[in-house]
This record gives C-alpha cells, sequence and structure tokens, in this order.
C-alpha cells in the first residue's frame, strides 16, 4: 500500500480587507493541525490568498494588480514555504499569478504544490475560465474570470509525487470531464483542486439549490471514471456580501466522498488515502487501454 494522509484546508471567507499576512497566518493555523493529525499533505482553495476579486468590475490595472502575486514565494508568502519545510509538509494553494513570459506580462489563475522542501513541484494555470470579461451591471454581482486571467497555458501534467501520480485542476475545470481525462490517461492517482463556488450563478438561478449537488456529483464522477483520488477544497461563506458555497471533499477512486466538511469557515478535513486503491479500476472497468475507442471520440476535439 501506498498511504498519503490527506489535509483539506477549506478557507472561510477572505474580505476584501483582509490582508494576506492574516491569511497567511490563517493557513499555518490550518498546517499546524494537518502536522498534529500526521497528514503529509495539505490543499487549499483556488485564489486562497486574497479575498474572490472577480466579483468587481475594475478598470484600474493598479487597483487589479494587488490582487496577484509578482512573486513565488514573495515576503507575505515565505512564512507557508517555511511552514511547510517545519512541518515535513507538501502544500497546495492556489493564487493569482503575475508574470513576465515572452517579453509581455501574463496574468493566470494558478495552483501550486509545494514539497516539504519548499520545491515547487507541481504548477497549473487554470484552462476552464468561467464567468465574462466585459461589465454587466444586470448581475448581482460579476464573474470577470475571462477579463482578469489567461487562459491556461501548461496543460494538465501530471507529475511523480507523494509516491504516485499526481495533478491539479481549479474550480470550474472540475465540472468538464476533459479535465479528468487527460490526467487519467497519465496515469493520475490524486487530483488536487480548490474552488470559489458564489451559491447564485446570475445567468442560471434555477441551479442555486443544487449547487452543493453538482459540486460533489461532478467529483464523484470525475474520481470513478479516472479510477483517481480528488481532493476539492473550498473558500466559502460571506465574502463582501457574497456567499461561497462549501461541501470541500475528499473522494476516493470508488466515486464515494470518504471527508466532508460541515461549516463553512476554516476547517481541516482529513483521509489517508491508499494510491494502491485505483489499481482495481484503473485495472478493469476503466482499462483504458483494452476498452476505450478513441477512433470514435474525434467529435470531441474536433468541435
Ligand atoms: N467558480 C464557479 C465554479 O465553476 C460557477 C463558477 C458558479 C459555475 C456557480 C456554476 C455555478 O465553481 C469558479 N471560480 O470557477
Amino acid at each position: 500500500s501506498r498511504i498519503v494522509t490527506v489535509a483539506g484546508a477549506q478557507m472561510g471567507p477572505i474580505q476584501r480587507s483582509e490582508n494576506r499576512s492574516e491569511v497567511v497566518a490563517r493557513m499555518i493555523a490550518l498546517m499546524a493541525q494537518a502536522h498534529r493529525h500526521g497528514a503529509d499533505l495539505v490543499v487549499f482553495p483556488e485564489l486562497t490568498l486574497t479575498t474572490f476579486f472577480p466579483r468587481w468590475f475594475m478598470t484600474d490595472q493598479a487597483e487589479i494588480d494587488r490582487f496577484f502575486e509578482s512573486a513565488m514565494p514573495s515576503a507575505e508568502t515565505a512564512p507557508l514555504f517555511d511552514a511547510a519545510a517545519r512541518f515535513g509538509l507538501a502544500i497546495s494553494f492556489g493564487y493569482a499569478e503575475q508574470v513576465q513570459e515572452a517579453d509581455r506580462t501574463r496574468r493566470f489563475n494558478t495552483q501550486i504544490l509545494v514539497g516539504p522542501d519548499g520545491r515547487i513541484l507541481h504548477k497549473y494555470r487554470k484552462i476552464h475560465l468561467p464567468g465574462h470579461a466585459e461589465h454587466e451591471p444586470w448581475r448581482a454581482f460579476q464573474h470577470l474570470e475571462k477579463r482578469y486571467f489567461e487562459v491556461g497555458n501548461l496543460g494538465w501534467p501530471v507529475v511523480r509525487a507523494l509516491g504516485g501520480h499526481v495533478g491539479q485542476m481549479i474550480c470550474n475545470d472540475r465540472r468538464w470531464p476533459e479535465s479528468y481525462r487527460v490526467m487519467g490517461l497519465q496515469g493520475v492517482e490524486m487530483i488536487l483542486l480548490g474552488y470559489n463556488t458564489p451559491r447564485h450563478n446570475p445567468p442560471a438561478p434555477d441551479h442555486d439549490a443544487l449547487g452543493d449537488f453538482h459540486n460533489a456529483l461532478v467529483m464523484q464522477a470525475g474520481a470513478y471514471q479516472n479510477g483517481t483520488f480528488v481532493v476539492g477544497i473550498a473558500k466559502a461563506g460571506i465574502e463582501e456580501g457574497c456567499e461561497l458555497i462549501g461541501g470541500s471533499v475528499i473522494v476516493a477512486p470508488t466515486g464515494e466522498v470518504i471527508a466532508r466538511a460541515s461549516t463553512l469557515g476554516d476547517e481541516l478535513i482529513l483521509a489517508r488515502c491508499d494510491l494502491d486503491w485505483t489499481r482495481s479500476y484503473k485495472e478493469t472497468v476503466f482499462n483504458f487501454a483494452r476498452h476505450r475507442e478513441p477512433e470514435q471520440y474525434r467529435m470531441i476535439v474536433e468541435r
């Protein structure tokens, strides 16, 4: 068996006035708790260093850039790396990444996996950006990820880490089966993801009552259909008047939820995950080499 003791660190709301050092202190408190429970890994939400700023229409790039990290680690985030090394933990967390690439400034919604030695083991940039790019005043709140971020340019890599094959995705990605399957085809055994999901989706208010159901549904399906663990961790609660769902979960390759958050605040969930548990699915019902018919799937890519 290859047991990874996984902690999910659900974060409660982060208000606009809260600075990075205050957030980092909350994160380190959860890491200390995880360490006391013998965790090997702590997974934090999407954009876990600031409030979910795409809810606002902003035009001043300097104001927008105050929500981005132009260095990782920086003075404010270095304590996370130090705590990971001190506790011998790997950590996965999301942040708004500003980077100079190909001689221009680029901005991504990013999640990184940092090893206990402080090395960045995996970086993912969000590919499925939900919402819209222009101001839509009819909405109770905006969802301007298409305005503030570029589509990720790193694909969905799977790396060797934690004694197995590990991948990451972010928030809206979890609703798209392709995100899981691209990693499933690379033999992924544990997918780490964070999310900031408003309870209310202005274009489809009739979906609101099903928010928690859809959240669990997509991660349980993705886990089962690709024989992988899925760790899905929320930033939850009421941020600047906007309610975000909780429902952080750890899902087994069976599709069963084996740990779930009960609150909408900072809350640690835990599970001992035996990566060998994936084999019974990857070698039988989802033996891709034996049972998939890619020639029949072309429409998925060509449309
Ligand atoms: N948030 C949401 C998500 O995909 C959304 C967008 C909200 C989709 C409600 C559907 C319903 O979970 C992010 N950040 O992607």
